[in-house]
């Protein structure tokens, strides 16, 4: 499959101490303290949500596109597949609400199917939020969609005339294999207070554990576009604390953690390296590593179990025919 992004920029921002970087706005104070934390950490650590620049979110569109990304079109077959009985356990029209819309494709299947009256979408990119609010409005002009601006893992704050009927809180693309186990029960815990009202529920989407060849091509792809999405993570980081990270020093690694079930990615050190940011830095050994995500593959029952404590309860599970995805109703 033809990748079209072009190749991405191995130069790193320029450091702080150089005259063109004083245009560029660094992050918040206390983001960048904890950003500056988490490379001082033995093993360093930067987190994911650091992958979603525009760039890095234009490269992981082209990651949903791969022939080794299995996730997302197995999402779309399950969704075809059961279509009918998803519509029947989640129950027609109500309101819809996606932490974490993005470009919104995934809600207009899903209100579509459901004849949705209401979608309210919620994202940290609030002006790619309303361009992709407004097409879904195009394409649906039925149903009333808004979109909200926010971090999901914060408490989401609903537009005050949005109905008190049933609610359903759509969480698609195995996106909560991204938090770690605690992380991902409160974000759960959350979402069942979100969609807590008389009949609510929970549509959400779950990688499976499967052979560890489809999992280990999945997340390091023949063309290499997960290594420049990871590697993109420190131009991002560069322009938010002001650091001189040259990512194309650093080799991208992915690999299955069987006793964490979890794909690990991190970048390697491709030489020793110090990198600098305004009051400090830090040097880096060949071969030192930087974690930069976990994605947890959760066996079935252990994902039910999940949403049990998180107050959810009759979780129904569709998968595909090769048991690598599930989409799972549960009732608040
Ligand atoms: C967004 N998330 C579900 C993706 C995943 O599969 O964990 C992020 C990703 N990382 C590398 N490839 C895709």
């Amino acid at each position: 499959m033809p990748v079209t992004l072009a190749a991405p920029a191995v130069a790193a921002s320029p450091p702080p101490w150089s005259t063109s970087a004083a245009a560029q706005p660094l992050a918040p104070a206390d983001e960048r303290v904890q950003i500056i934390a988490g490379l001082l950490d033995q093993p360093a650590r930067i987190s994911p949500k650091y992958f979603y620049d525009e760039r890095g979110s234009q490269l992981f569109e082209a990651i949903t596109r791969l022939p080794e990304y299995y996730p997302t079109r197995t999402e779309q077959a399950v969704l075809r597949r059961h279509a009918r009985a998803i519509a029947q356990a989640v129950g027609r029209g109500g309101v819809v609400i996606e932490p974490g819309a993005g470009s919104c494709d995934k809600a207009r299947v899903l209100c579509r199917l459901l004849g949705a009256t209401h979608f309210v979408g919620v994202d940290i990119s609030a002006d790619y939020l309303e361009g992709a609010v407004a097409r879904l409005r195009a394409a649906l002009p039925g149903l009333d969609a808004r979109a909200v601006g926010g971090d999901i893992t914060a408490a989401i704050e609903l537009p005050g005339d949005v109905p008190q009927d049933r609610r359903l809180v759509f969480y698609p693309g195995s996106s909560i294999g991204n938090f770690d186990p605690p992380a991902a029960l409160a974000l759960l815990r959350q979402m069942h207070a979100l969609a807590r009202r008389e009949r609510g529920g929970l549509l959400i989407g779950i990688d499976l554990p499967k052979d560890l060849a489809v999992l280990q091509a999945a997340y390091d792809d023949a063309a290499g576009v997960t290594a420049q999405f990871n590697r993109n993570i420190l131009a991002h980081v560069n322009r938010l604390i002001g650091s001189d990270f040259e990512p194309g020093q650093w080799r991208h690694e992915a690999f299955f953690n069987t006793a964490a079930s979890r794909i690990e990615m991190h970048l390697a050190a491709c030489g020793p390296q110090q990198v600098r940011w305004p009051g400090g830095g830090r040097s880096f050994a060949a071969h030192e590593r930087i974690h930069t995500e976990n994605s947890y593959k959760y066996p079935l029952p252990a994902f039910l179990d999940l949403l049990t404590r998180a107050g959810f309860r009759q979780p129904q599970a569709w998968t595909d025919e090769r048991g690598w995805y599930a989409l799972v109703h549960a009732r608040t």
